[in-house]
Parts: C-alpha cells; sequence; structure tokens
C-alpha cells in the first residue's frame, strides 16, 4: 500500500485548518499533541510554554482550570503563534444544534473566540454539526467527531462509528477528521487523532486504556497521539514530552517507508 506523507494529504483537504495541521506536523517533524489536564491558568500556561516546541496541538479542558479570566485564552493565543501548535478545545460538545451554539461562541469561555478546534459527540445526529458549523466556518474553525473512545465497556459500537462517519462526510467543508482509536477510513482528508496513549501503563482506575505510540500510529494508523498522564506525571514533562515525540515520529516515518 502506498502511504502518502501528511504534506500529501493536506492537498486532498478543502478545510483550511486541515490543511494547515498536515503541513504544520512535517514542517514541525511531530506528530504529538499535550492533553494538558492541569486546574490552574498559571501551571497551564508554563506547560504550554515550555512544551510547546514538541508539539502540533495543545489540547485543554478549560472548563476545569479553577481560575480561569478571558486573559488565558489570550495568552494561550500568543503561545500558539510563538510555538506554532493548534489550540484544541476538548470540549466533547453533545446538545442539539440550537444549544451548541451557544455554547461555543459564548458563557464564560467563549471558545469559538480562541479554540482553532473543537470536538463533539454525533449522538444528537447531524444538527449538532450544523449548528457548531454556523459559528465555527466564518471563523475558519474545525471539527473533530468522536468515533471512538478509549474507555473500558464504552457503547461506542462499528454501527455508530459507520454513521458519524457520514456525518462527517455530508459536513466536509466543518469537519477535518476523528477522535478515534484509528484510522476509521480510506479516504486520506481525515485527520485522526488518537487519546489514551503512554508507554508505561496499560491502564488507570477509571476505565482509561492505553496503547503505545508506536501500536497507535503503526497498527491503527493514526495521525496525532494524544498524550496526558504520560507527559504530566512524568519527573520531567518535557524530557517525557521528547520521548513521545520522539517515539511517535519514528513510527510515522516508518509507516512511510513501507
Ligand atoms: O476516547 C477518549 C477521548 C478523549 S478526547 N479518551 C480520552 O481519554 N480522551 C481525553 O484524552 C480525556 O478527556 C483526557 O483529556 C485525555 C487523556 O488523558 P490521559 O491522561 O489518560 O493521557
Amino acid at each position: 500500500m502506498i502511504r502518502l506523507s501528511y504534506t500529501q494529504r493536506a492537498d486532498t483537504c478543502s478545510n483550511r485548518l486541515a490543511k494547515k495541521i498536515f503541513h504544520l506536523l512535517d514542517e514541525k517533524k511531530t506528530n504529538l499533541a499535550l492533553s494538558a489536564d492541569v486546574t490552574s491558568a498559571e501551571k497551564l500556561l508554563a506547560l504550554s510554554d515550555q512544551l510547546g516546541p514538541e508539539i502540533c496541538v495543545l489540547k485543554t479542558h478549560i472548563d476545569i482550570l479553577h481560575d480561569y479570566t478571558p486573559a488565558v485564552s489570550i495568552e494561550l493565543q500568543a503561545l500558539a503563534k510563538k510555538h506554532q501548535f493548534i489550540l484544541f478545545e476538548d470540549r466533547k460538545f453533545a446538545d442539539i444544534g440550537h444549544t451548541v451554539k451557544q455554547q461555543y461562541q459564548g458563557g464564560m469561555y467563549q471558545i469559538a473566540n480562541w479554540a482553532h478546534l473543537i470536538n463533539a459527540h454525533t449522538l444528537p445526529g447531524p444538527g449538532i454539526i450544523a449548528g457548531l458549523a454556523e459559528i465555527g466556518l466564518p471563523k475558519e474553525r474545525g471539527l473533530l467527531l468522536l468515533a471512538e473512545m478509549s474507555s473500558a465497556e464504552n457503547l461506542f459500537t462499528p454501527e455508530y462509528t459507520a454513521k458519524t462517519l457520514e456525518m462527517a462526510e455530508l459536513f466536509s467543508d466543518f469537519v477535518i477528521g476523528f477522535i478515534s482509536q484509528g484510522k476509521i477510513s480510506a479516504d486520506p482528508r481525515w485527520i485522526y487523532m488518537t487519546p489514551g496513549v503512554q508507554l508505561s501503563a496499560e491502564k488507570d482506575t477509571l476505565g482509561q486504556q492505553y496503547m503505545t505510540p508506536h501500536k497507535a500510529i503503526q497498527e491503527h494508523h493514526t495521525d496525532i497521539i494524544i498524550v496526558g498522564r504520560g507527559i504530566l506525571q512524568a519527573d520531567n514533562p518535557l524530557v517525557a514530552a521528547k520521548k513521545y515525540r520522539e517515539a511517535g515520529w519514528r513510527a510515522y516515518a516508518e509507516n512511510l517507508k513501507n
């Protein structure tokens, strides 16, 4: 099978953010996303600055910060520019179109103003995507659909995943890919981001299940590995990030050779 590079795949998508991400991966030589699951703004910003050079995507759960102010999102945007990474708010929208529109652009976090990328469940049907697109498309944002999850005994079935792919195809100007455990379609335009990645642990005590970067990229053919505690709980997060970055990049380079 001929494998396309990230750069070659940039030509296959219409969404500008998707093109930008594919190019960024090859230019920066990293397919590591940091899941920056910390609860203080100071920590989040320090971590983003320190690890920024190693990552392509900074994934946030902005609502776990105990001290969020709009200044945080302004700082995050500055750091994203400085280090060239994408801001992905892992909001997992899951309501009707009318409601998610307000959750996306309004409230305390005004996610649409700063996050390049968001994600959503398809459980409510295509209206959720249409609602988010009304806000995100004019701002040249992108959406990832949750097609599979990493947690044990989740309710995602192959049928649900297939339906999610169909919905993505209906909105391919706004949907740029999937949160999944690996590749789910032969179409090269979709970007896959995979959480549940760690080098040492196999699971946590609350159902999280891990695979290695090598397995995620070489066996499951994902594009971007999402790592949280594997980096955050290491003695030295920067050293750990470099280790994950190297493992992820090596697996991608090997894929291209085969
Ligand atoms: O299926 C999923 C989807 C997501 S977005 N499983 C996940 O774990 N996530 C997120 O990835 C989760 O919300 C968390 O922020 C991160 C995994 O963190 P880790 O510490 O287990 O690496």
